[in-house]
């Protein structure tokens, strides 16, 4: 499996379904020109505004050995939410959906400056937010200043699909995305299952110019290497990293997704910004 068989432009015929069966055979889609050359610097500007932002503040902002990040983005930068969500970026997603409506779950900016020593393990994106904490055992914790997270059941899983938006080149000595294609027909595991499961398969490295974007079922495994060698100067490789569920998309229990202050739909359309004040407080 090479890179340019999940690889489209937006010029491409029959786009929509050309990255709906990119999703279906292999879980994800690269496409490498979903932003023109000005919406990505307005991207790469406000990205910018927002890291010299939050640098400030410790609770939105994180740093480890492997990749830093910025949660709850779209709270913190409605300029990021307008810039990246484009007609273009809904319609392209909705497809991967049967046209669903699309509701937000997290949006978080995480980059590489080219000093990391630890690799991003192989893993799932399985874990969703949800409107009450069970305490049971698919409990995976409390993110986002008190937001319970939970491992999502496949069927729900299978309704949900995220964008990595790139907002730097992705180079692959800089340790891009890796990615296992087909890995998304797999159960829902853990760090160790999965990395049990890859055993010593390398995986597909992901590079990609800046402005083009990954689609990609949340179930498809990925990991990233730390840096080969240092970026070029004044480089980071930032991406932008929006995950949704199919409006149809039930938790199961009873439990619904949580529904956040800066809560974003996407139809085949475009995205409806819409926020709204204390929605979780009812
Ligand atoms: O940005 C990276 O290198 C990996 C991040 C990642 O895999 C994730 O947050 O799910």
């Amino acid at each position: 499996m090479t890179l340019d068989k999940i690889t489209f432009t937006r010029s491409d015929s029959r786009i929509r379904s050309k990255v709906r069966e990119a999703i279906d055979e292999h879980g994800c889609a690269l496409i490498a020109d979903l932003y023109d050359k000005a919406e990505t610097q307005a991207i790469q500007d406000a990205a910018s505004d927002l890291e010299a932002r939050a640098m400030g503040e410790d609770s939105e902002f994180y740093k480890e050995g492997s990749v830093w990040a910025i949660k709850s983005v779209f709270d913190l930068s409605s300029d990021l939410a307008r810039l990246t969500q484009t007609r273009a970026f809904a319609s392209l997603l909705t497809a991967t959906v049967d046209d669903d409506p699309m509701l937000l779950h997290a949006a978080t900016m995480m980059g590489k400056r080219g000093g990391e020593t630890e690799p991003v393990a192989w893993h799932q994106d399985n874990g969703i937010p949800v409107d009450r904490d069970l305490h049971d055992e698919r409990r995976k914790g409390v993110r986002e200043g008190g937001v319970p997270y939970r491992f999502g059941t496949k069927d729900v899983l299978d309704l949900c699909i995220e964008c990595r938006v790139h907002v730097d080149i992705q180079r692959e000595e800089g340790g891009c995305l890796v990615v296992m294609p087909g890995s998304h027909r797999w159960e829902v595991m853990d760090y160790d299952g999965v990395a049990e499961k890859i055993g010593d398969q390398p995986g597909l490295a992901c590079p990609a110019p800046a402005g083009s974007a990954l689609i990609f079922r949340p179930m498809l495994a990925h990991m990233s290497h730390p840096p080969r060698k240092p970026l070029p100067d004044g480089e980071s490789r930032r991406t932008i990293q929006i995950q949704y569920a199919a409006e149809s998309a039930k938790p199961e229990k009873g439990l619904n997704f949580y529904r956040w202050k800066q809560p974003v739909r996407l139809t085949p359309d475009g995205a409806e910004l819409q926020p709204t004040a204390d929605c979780n407080d009812a």
